[in-house]
């Protein structure tokens, strides 16, 4: 049985995944706009995918373990960026972002004695050390890049390749 402290912990990590689904499918519909960048505009759709299956993942939990998983509202992410790399930073600072609060939620459960959750979250935490590593090296292929149009042209080629498959629907 979850403590409340413990439910209102992992719902509220409900909300981040949802809201990590929501900024990517934001970037998604952004990238679908612009010309000539179907990958990455498929790598977006994809992450925000991923993050959903994480909320899901949360939800069954909470409720297996006698809880109630309350769907939350949610707040409008950004919408445009100025610039490709601007997003790929966004993602990176996003992905910092969850691995902390995955970091805090972690910290709570051993506090809190709760050994089921804590082993619950260690795939959160594996997860987050790959998604960072990956927002990390897109970030520096981007930045190795700069402003060449032809760089970017290979960066879409290949930015379905270096995606992680980390078994994020199981
Ligand atoms: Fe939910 O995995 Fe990243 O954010």
């Amino acid at each position: 049985m979850l403590s409340k402290t413990i439910q209102d912990a992992l719902n509220d990590q409900v909300r981040i995944e949802a809201e990590s689904s929501q900024a990517y499918l934001a970037m998604a519909s952004w990238a679908e706009i612009q010309p000539g960048i179907n990958n990455i505009t498929s790598f977006f759709y994809r992450h925000s995918d991923e993050e959903r299956m994480h909320m899901l993942k949360i939800i069954h939990f909470i409720n297996d373990r006698g809880g109630f998983a309350a769907v939350p509202a949610l707040k409008q992410p950004q919408l445009t960026f100025p610039s490709i790399k601007h997003a790929f930073k966004a993602l990176l600072a996003h992905e910092i972002f969850v691995s902390e609060s995955i970091n805090k939620l972690v910290d709570l459960a051993l506090q809190e004695k709760d050994y089921a959750t804590h082993n619950f979250l260690q795939w959160y935490v594996a997860e987050q050390i790959e998604e960072e590593a990956l927002a990390r090296t897109l970030n520096d292929k981007l930045e190795l890049i700069g402003d060449d149009k032809g760089g970017l042209y290979l960066f879409d080629r290949d930015v379905l390749t270096v995606t992680v498959t980390n078994g994020a629907a199981e």
